[in-house]
């Protein structure tokens, strides 16, 4: 019997999901005397340590945990469910008591890489522990997060993991554990740690050991675009240049749970469902994509991110929702990130005109509560060609590499909204500095000109705005050969990339672009 605390933010279906396919049976934490009466307790969290911890002071949970942990009871933290065991972060302004069970603090990377630390990196394991049973030293975790702990006892270290500096990236004593990555996330790998967590009767750490790992993985990341054909089945398509209609009717690539099985059994690091509709509908009136997260994060254990539709809306009765109400019930239902398209947009040009942030834009409303790591901001561009740079004043000018349809040798990026339908007058990189500048944690950045040409990524556009943000960057559209992505990861500062037509048509298996990668000796994750 597992009990799971769950405080209401973040994506704790996945968690619940792994647990029960491990064959644990889950109790939920509803009242504070649950958490005395459990047998092994797992607290994931994820997003804000500050809005956590005021949860668990209003909640009247920390009480009942203080003595839980101080009576070696079995419990497991996961990324923030960690965190909070420690004295104080300095992600929270409110005062507001932490668990402090360790002694030490959560502190921000401080490092010129991008933050978040998004992606499969691995671990040198410092303690020898039946938690790690199993674990070969070469296995990568999934993490996401901008802040680490910074434990004052030595001993309590049970593994490091490096990204620019060495962090400690899991702690242990005696019963009470946990990690910063999430092994619910971490494929197979991920799955037989926390079955180690839920089946071993004896957890206790035997001893110091210093074991090496590997560092951060470029991501592999599989597109899914959806919406419905006009039978009025969901389906996945994929369109050239944005147009998914062949002969009048929408193309059909598949089933969108079936394929992100497959995807995950093929080795994706990362899943990304996008609504190509969402605009024109309301997601949580027909709710087809909250029924596929459910689906595939009952069979998908590694990150999935949802876009489409997010943001704030009227219904025809006068109800409001919120954009920060549509994102946490994609969370409920199996998302780790959401996505933001055209809303980002106009969200981001009100910013630009006023250079005040108003806070009640989705951006802020929902990293305020999920964090930064869980708001991704796919960027639609198109080329605007030009003869010479003073042509486009004021936006981002490229020289390109192909010359224009009439011979222009430079061009710059336009913001488009609607699945490319409407232009607005806006810069991708103007867009992309905003969007951080906003909360924003990651950028998806695709071009309409590459998209479905199988011609390669757009590697002036890439590179123009990797170097105008410090969070990370998917690089887009145009992938067709392995090849095109060792180049996109040798000539861009991109942390993944993404595909899709070649993978729904297989043409090429995400395998193959990974033995390629290590071949080219850029560090994939395996498995
Ligand atoms: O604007 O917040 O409702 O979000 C809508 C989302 O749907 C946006 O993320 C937008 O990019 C996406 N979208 C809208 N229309 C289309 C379309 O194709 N007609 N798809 C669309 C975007 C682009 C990529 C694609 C890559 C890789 N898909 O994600 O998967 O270009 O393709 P490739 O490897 O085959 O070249 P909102």
């Amino acid at each position: 019997m597992i009990t799971l605390l769950d405080y209401g933010a973040g994506n704790v279906r996945s968690v619940m999901n792994a647990v029960e396919r491990l064959g644990g049976t889950l109790k939920l934490v509803t009242k504070p005397e649950d958490i005395l009466s459990a047998e092994k307790l797992i607290f994931p969290g994820v997003g804000n340590y500050e809005s956590m911890i005021r949860i668990l002071n209003q909640k009247n949970y920390i009480k009942p945990l203080r003595e839980y942990l101080s009576a070696d009871r079995p419990f497991f933290g996961i990324c923030l469910g960690m965190q909070a065991l420690f004295q104080g972060s300095e992600e929270d302004f409110s005062g507001n008591e932490s668990l402090g069970f360790f002694k030490g603090r959560v502190a921000r990377f401080k490092t010129n890489l991008a933050v978040p630390h998004m992606g499969w990196n691995g671990i040198n394991i410092k303690q020898d522990s039946p938690l790690l049973k199993g674990i070969d030293p070469g296995s990568r975790f999934y993490f996401v997060h901008s802040y680490h702990i910074v434990p004052e006892d030595p001993s309590v270290v049970l593994t490091t993991t490096t990204y620019d500096y060495e962090f400690t990236s899991a702690v242990q004593k005696g019963n009470v554990m946990g990690t910063q990555f999430h092994p619910e996330k971490s494929g197979g790998i991920g799955m037989q740690l926390l079955g180690n967590f839920i089946r071993s009767e004896a957890l206790h750490g035997r001893g110091p050991v210093d074991i090496r790992g590997l560092g951060l993985a470029k991501r592999v990341i599989a597109c899914l675009d959806v919406r419905s054909n006009d039978d009025g089945d969901l389906v996945v398509t994929k369109g050239d240049q944005y147009d998914v209609r062949d002969k009048g009717g929408v193309r059909n690539l598949g089933q969108p749970v079936a394929l992100a099985k497959r995807y995950y059994e093929e080795g994706a690091d990362e899943i990304t469902f996008l609504n190509i509709t969402g605009f024109r509908d309301f997601p949580l009136k027909d709710m087809p994509m909250l029924k596929v997260l459910e689906e595939t994060s009952k069979n998908v254990f590694v990150p999935l991110t949802i876009g489409g539709g997010i943001r704030d809306y009227t219904d025809s009765n006068g109800q409001i929702y919120s954009a920060l109400d549509v994102a946490s019930r994609y969370f409920r239902s199996g998302a780790d990130k959401i996505s933001i398209g055209s809303d980002a947009v106009e969200v981001a040009m009100a910013y630009l005109a006023t250079g005040k942030k108003t806070g009640t834009s989705a951006i802020e409303q929902i990293s305020r509560v999920y964090g930064n790591q869980a708001v991704v901001i796919s960027i639609d561009p198109k080329r605007v060609w030009v003869d010479s740079p003073e042509a486009a004043k004021g936006n981002h000018v490229v020289q390109s590499a192909e010359p224009g349809p009439e011979g222009q040798a430079y061009c710059w990026y336009q913001c488009t909204v609607q699945g490319g339908r409407q232009v607005r007058d806006l810069d991708a990189v103007a867009l992309a500095r905003a969007c951080e500048a906003l909360g924003a944690g990651e950028i998806l950045l695709n071009c309409i000109d590459k998209d479905g040409t199988n011609s390669g990524f757009d590697l002036d556009l890439i590179n123009a705005v990797r170097n105008a943000v410090s969070i990370p960057v998917i690089a887009s559209s145009g992938a067709g050969c392995e090849a095109h992505f060792s180049q996109v990861f040798e000539r861009t500062g991109a942390e993944a990339a993404l595909a899709a037509g070649i993978f729904h048509r297989k043409e090429v298996p995400i395998q193959a672009v990974k033995v390629h990668l290590a071949q080219r000796g850029i560090p994939v994750r395996q498995g």
